[in-house]
């Protein structure tokens, strides 16, 4: 029997389908898995594998005639909770454990009917938690030396009382789905939890019968379609550093100017620093502002400290004195969006302009935000999204009024915010998958899924600063 646990070819519908475009690659052969190595990958593989297990056994159990064992029938049957009940079970060792399960639907197709049809039969699929022994299987018994706790699998040691998922059954030679990804999430990751399904009817009087892995006809046999993540490599990935300390720290500031703001801000900076453990250094400033300037300002210095710890004490001068702001409204389109304006547009980003400052602030609902720049001066400006790449926009014009810059498509997938799309970026999007944790919420729309998932594909191996070109 277990000759007939083959892994078939990737296939139908829905989630599937769209990992299998994704995965889908130049020779990529029938027979198991459509894996594709991302574009540049060096070693690390970021798989969406889908695979077609037949059942490894199956049955059913009647009431009727509870000692007889029905594993070698072509039909499984259905018959309201206490009359007649099929139980399938699959090997899905095939799938590494620590593996992540995207989806997987238990399709049976249904060859016969007793009594009306035209009358639905509300067919249930439960978790089974004893092991049973197809060809020892019957009403009374999980396998010859031990029977159900309680007759028909009854009991809630028998077999869940909850289903994880129901599907309404109506017509002959038709195929029904049953969403049984959780269960199969459990199967793969502690498989010894893995005594199969079984499918129990409501009350309604009809039975409906489906083909098993008996019947002689592959394509009218049961099976379930598995599309899943494998575990992220175990990688030790060499990373580049992204900034080049210079001597001089430059610090950062947050800056939330007035408009009407005139005189000379100065800021005094006091230093919280801790060189031991880590070379981030934090401190805040609070500005004293004179005559009338207000504003708080955060600063956050990103330096690598040299060896001996010193106190570092930054002046920032604002030169509010008559000197006029320049407006920068920015302009990012964020990938895997509705529409704007939607709320999936809002999205923290850190501005960093040259020889100013950089900016925390947060996109609108268009994708748009505004950071003051005293002006005029001709500046580079960096545009990092939470989850993004960054973009670069150089030589820009900061002239006192409202200035509008374009700096383009932000790209997808920097889980950890070190403007790389990489195998880290995977392992936290893995671990995230299915929650609403905006790290790996990379389309805004407050859920990891599969939308998130291609496009930390489609930007595998991208790093930031991607220069935006003057006419964008
Ligand atoms: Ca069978
Ligand atoms: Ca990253
Ligand atoms: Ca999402």
């Amino acid at each position: 029997m277990s000759q007939r646990n083959t892994l078939l070819r990737c296939g139908l519908p829905l989630l599937a389908a769209l990992l299998c475009l994704i995965a889908l690659a130049p020779g990529a052969s029938v027979g198991k898995s459509l894996a594709a190595e991302p574009v540049g990958a060096s070693g690390a593989n970021l798989s969406a594998e889908s695979v077609v297990l037949r059942p490894a056994a199956d049955t059913y159990i009647d009431i009727e005639n509870p000692t007889v064992f029905y594993h070698a029938d072509w039909t499984l049957r259905t018959k309201a909770p206490t009359q007649k009940k099929s139980l399938l079970k699959f090997n899905v060792s095939g799938i590494p454990a620590g593996s992540t399960v995207l989806s997987a639907q238990l399709y049976l197709k249904t060859n016969w009917y007793v009594s009306q049809a035209g009358r639905t039969l509300l067919v249930g699929a439960h978790k089974v938690n004893r092991n049973w022994v197809p060809s020892e299987t019957n009403w009374r018994n999980a396998s010859a030396s031990v029977p159900w706790h309680e007759e028909g699998a009854n009991h809630f040691t028998d077999r869940d009382s909850s289903p994880v998922a129901v599907t309404g059954v109506s017509q002959v030679n038709t195929e029904y789905a049953w969403d049984i990804t959780s269960l199969v999430s459990q199967w793969v990751n502690t498989p010894s939890s893995n005594y199969g399904v079984i499918m129990e009817a409501a009350e309604q009087s009809v039975e409906f019968r489906f083909s098993s892995i008996d019947e002689p006809n592959t394509n009218l046999q049961p099976k379930l379609e598995i599309t899943y993540l494998l575990p992220p490599p175990t990688a030790t990935p060499t990373q580049t550093p992204t900034n080049t300390p210079t001597a001089t720290p430059t610090a950062t500031f947050t800056n939330t100017p007035t408009a009407t703001a005139t005189g000379t801000a100065t800021a005094t900076h006091t230093l919280t620093n801790t060189p031991t453990a880590t070379p981030t250094q934090t401190f805040t400033a609070t500005a004293t502002a004179t005559p009338t300037a207000t504003g708080t300002q955060t600063l956050v210095d990103t330096a690598t400290p040299t060896a001996t710890a010193t106190v570092i004490t930054a002046t920032a001068t604002a030169t509010a004195t008559g000197t006029p702001f320049a407006s920068v409204w920015g302009q990012v389109t964020l990938q895997g969006r509705p529409g704007a304006p939607d709320p999936a547009w809002v999205l923290p980003v850190t501005v960093n302009v040259s020889g100013v400052g950089t900016f925390q602030t947060t996109t609108d609902q268009y994708g748009r935000f505004m950071v003051a720049v005293p002006a005029p001066r001709i500046v580079d400006i960096r545009v990092k999204g939470a989850t993004t790449l960054s973009n670069i926009k150089n030589n820009v014009p900061a002239i006192a009024g409202i200035v509008n810059v374009d700096f383009g498509t932000l790209v997808a997938g920097d889980c950890n915010n070190d403007n790389l799309v990489d195998v880290v970026d995977f392992s936290i999007f893995r671990s995230q998958f299915g929650t609403a944790n905006p790290q790996s919420d990379f389309n805004g729309d407050t859920w990891v899924d599969v939308a998130d998932f291609s496009l930390l594909r489609s930007n595998f191996w991208r790093s930031g600063d991607i220069i935006v070109s003057e006419d964008k």
